[in-house]
């Protein structure tokens, strides 16, 4: 019976080591850097005010990405990596899907519809996912997970040359890490702020 348990806890151990390998992260961004290497887009209606900041005490650490918005705000706000910071994909999510999760401080009843994360493929076409932030009535942090692949993004655009839009529709890898969106409710704009920090993506599973 013993030398049963001791196998069946060996057996565990093994199972849970290779899981935990399987599932091993590799860190996007946290945001540790004094120079901020992302911008807003140019129209003032979907232009976010970007910084960085400590993280509050929780999921972040160090500090955060702080993405910031005036009452004159339309329906989403978005920042992007400068084109030297995008940050690669592992090639899982070139061929498949991957889980990207990161850790997002926001205030109770904000108004947040969904946060997006973008990412370009190879010929500059731009994929979204979305994910909903969940825990409307609570300020802090949240862990946020999203699938990474062709079957779950919610819409693709660009690139544009001449003025049309010349993208095939499909993922060709490489993929990289674009940047972010925010998209709020039906309710009256007013002010706010979000924070992101911990930007990991976990293996993926071939399609
Ligand atoms: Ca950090
Ligand atoms: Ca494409």
């Amino acid at each position: 019976m013993a030398v049963r348990l001791r196998l069946h806890r060996s057996l565990s151990l093994a199972l849970s080591w290779g899981l935990m390998a399987a599932c091993a992260a590799q860190g996007l961004d946290d945001f540790e850097r004094t120079g901020l290497d992302l911008r807003s887009v140019v129209a003032a209606e979907h232009r976010a005010q970007l910084s960085l900041v400590p993280a509050p005490a929780g999921l972040g650490q160090g500090s955060a990405l702080r993405l910031a918005w005036t009452a004159e705000r339309g329906d989403w706000v978005e920042c992007c990596y400068q084109d030297e910071a995008l940050r690669d994909l592992p090639p899982p999510a070139a061929a498949g899907t991957c889980s990207l999760g990161l850790a997002l401080w926001a205030e109770a009843f904000a108004d947040l519809k969904y946060l997006a994360v973008r990412a370009c493929d190879q010929e500059g076409e731009t994929f979204e996912w979305r994910v909903p932030p969940g825990e409307a009535a609570r300020t802090g942090w949240r862990r946020l997970d999203l699938q990474i692949g062709a079957a779950t993004s919610s819409g693709h655009w660009g690139p544009w040359k001449d003025g049309v839009e010349s993208g095939n529709g499909r993922i060709d890898p490489p993929l990289r890490l674009q940047g972010y969106a925010i998209a709020f409710g039906g309710e009256p704009a007013r002010a706010g702020q979000v924070l992101i920090d911990q930007v990991a993506v976990h293996g993926g599973t071939q399609p």
